[in-house]
């Protein structure tokens, strides 16, 4: 009967046919939360059906790590849902697509364009801290004024990781620039949401808003895209490789010299769009938002800023800016950004993963197409693991001296691990750093005189974003008269 012995499912939340525990989830506390307040009447492993979709609910870190790295491959896949196949043309990209010899080709072929710019003549160092300046020189201009810094910081994100997909940047008020700020929030306010749509497929032939939203901003994003793409064909060349675009244009190139179909190995027009999209859609999203909470604690708590500025002030000065050579050096600043890291995930449920085959996890058993919901905000959160896990204490990765960093728990997994690791944690690690060293060299995070505290609760979406707030940036004494450099 297909029952094996000693066959045992994990607790189950009561489910209804056809709707399934649909009932129980209708609330208005943000999943992430609301999966981390079930754990008290089931357990830290549970399961629910959405649909006719069996959900399984992982809130400790064994079995979060039995999934992502020990069965690994099992646990591998993605799955189809009616937001993500709009925004990624059937997952012809990287982090949507299920799990396929095209997926493996696409992270490869990315990993190694990301790992050339180390090499090249402009390195991501030399980038970011193009934008870094630029982004300082900004905020020098705003002096004693409170300032939303979001729109900054983001053009200081787009522009590296358009240096590194399309060779471009833009400049501040670029009419291309503002219209990406725009479908771009619009996709992460309605992409990958569990709406109903993604339950019930079929009630995609009603009229349904945030459907609507996300198809009119995923197509101003294509043509954007098309763009970037018809652009690069043009003035393409097999010996130079200005940027990933073209390193997936040569792999494309190749495939078809070689006389392979190139939906063989998965090389079409559409998969190279998608998968830059998918690039610059993480790039942009993902570190902008680390950088908005990294602001709103540090204002919150100013003891820390000040900590991070005297441990600037002594390893590096004021005779030069920061540079990745100073990472080992900044062991505080380093703490700090593992913290924001820890208490404010980018991404507190990962992206789902789905069971390849039948499986298990701890002592149950696990059905093939089970999708999997890794809660990183009740790993990030458990009390067992962390002490006062609500206190933002960057003070908890340092060592006994205060010297040197550490990693108080396992239970910490902010890229997520395995197979399906994030694919820019290298890169949003030196954006993070310099960033942050740069804006803290020169300036204070300040409230404005009578203003709230921002709000720390957190608008969840694909990514976990801090709500709009305004702070000053003030020149720290004596830096007035220190001009900025160009370059580092
Ligand atoms: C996947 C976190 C920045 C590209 C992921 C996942 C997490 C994550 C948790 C999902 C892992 C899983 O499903 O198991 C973060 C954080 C970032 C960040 C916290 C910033 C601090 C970036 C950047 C890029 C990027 C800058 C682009 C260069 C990707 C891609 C995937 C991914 C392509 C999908 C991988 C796959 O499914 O095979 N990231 N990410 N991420 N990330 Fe990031
Ligand atoms: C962000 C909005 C963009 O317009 C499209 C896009 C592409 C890739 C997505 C990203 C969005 C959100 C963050 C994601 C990323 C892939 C990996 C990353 C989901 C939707 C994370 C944190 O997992």
């Amino acid at each position: 009967n297909g029952f094996l012995p000693g066959d045992r499912s994990p607790p189950s939340l009561p489910s209804l046919p056809i709707i399934g525990s649909l009932l129980s989830l209708v609330t208005d506390i943000p999943p992430h939360i609301f999966f981390q307040q079930l754990q008290n009447k089931y357990g830290n492993l549970y399961s629910l059906m959405m649909g006719s979709h069996k959900i399984l609910i992982v809130n400790n870190h064994h079995h979060a790590k039995e999934i992502l790295i020990k069965k690994g491959k099992i646990f591998a896949g993605r799955p189809r849902t009616v937001t993500t196949d709009l925004l990624t043309r059937d997952g012809k990209d990287i982090a949507f697509a299920n799990y396929s010899s095209t997926w493996k080709f696409h992270r490869k072929l990315v990993h190694g364009a990301l790992c050339m710019f180390g090499e090249g003549s402009v390195s991501i160092e030399k980038i970011i801290c193009r934008e870094a300046s630029s982004m300082c020189g900004v905020l020098t201009e705003s002096q004693n004024s409170a300032v939303d810094l979001a729109p900054e910081l983001t053009r200081a994100v787009t522009n590296v990781v358009c240096a590194l997909c399309f060779d471009s940047s833009y400049k501040r008020g670029d009419a291309e620039f503002e219209s990406m700020l725009q479908y771009s929030q619009g996709i992460v306010d309605t992409v990958a949401k569990d709406s109903l749509v993604d339950i019930f497929p079929w009630l995609q032939i009603f009229p349904n808003k945030d459907l609507k939203i996300l198809r009119q901003c995923v197509s101003i994003r294509d043509k954007l895209l098309q763009k970037k793409y018809d652009e690069h064909k043009v003035d393409y060349s097999d010996n130079v490789q200005r940027d990933l675009l073209d390193a997936l244009l040569r792999a494309k190139r190749s495939s078809e010299n070689n006389n392979t179909s190139t939906h063989d190995v998965g090389l079409t027009e559409d998969h190279v769009l998608m998968t830059v999209g998918d690039i610059f859609g993480a790039g942009v999203e993902t570190t902008t938002t680390v950088l908005k909470w990294s602001i709103a604690y540090l204002v919150h708590n100013p003891q820390v800023q000040r900590k991070i500025q005297e441990e600037m002030d002594k390893k590096i000065g004021k005779d030069r800016h920061p540079q990745l050579s100073d990472r080992g050096n900044l062991p505080y600043l380093e703490a700090t950004i593992r913290e924001v890291l820890r208490i404010r995930p980018v991404s507190p449920l990962l992206i789902p993963h789905v069971a390849l085959q039948d499986s298990s996890v701890g002592e149950y058993t696990v059905q093939k197409g089970t999708r999997v919901i890794i809660n990183l905000w009740s790993l990030h959160h458990d009390e067992k693991e962390w002490k006062n896990p609500e206190l933002f204490d960057p003070g908890r990765f340092l060592n006994e001296e205060g010297d040197g960093l550490c990693c108080p728990s396992a239970s910490y997994l902010p890229f997520g691990a395995g197979v399906r690791v994030c694919l820019g944690e290298a890169l949003a690690k030196m954006e993070l750093f310099l960033f942050l060293s740069w804006i803290l060299q020169r300036f204070t995070l300040e409230m404005p005189a009578g203003q709230p505290l921002p709000d720390l609760q957190g608008k969840f979406g694909v990514v976990l974003q801090p709500k709009k707030f305004k702070v000053i940036a003030k020149l720290r004494a004596d830096w007035e008269k220190i001009p900025l450099m160009q370059h580092c």
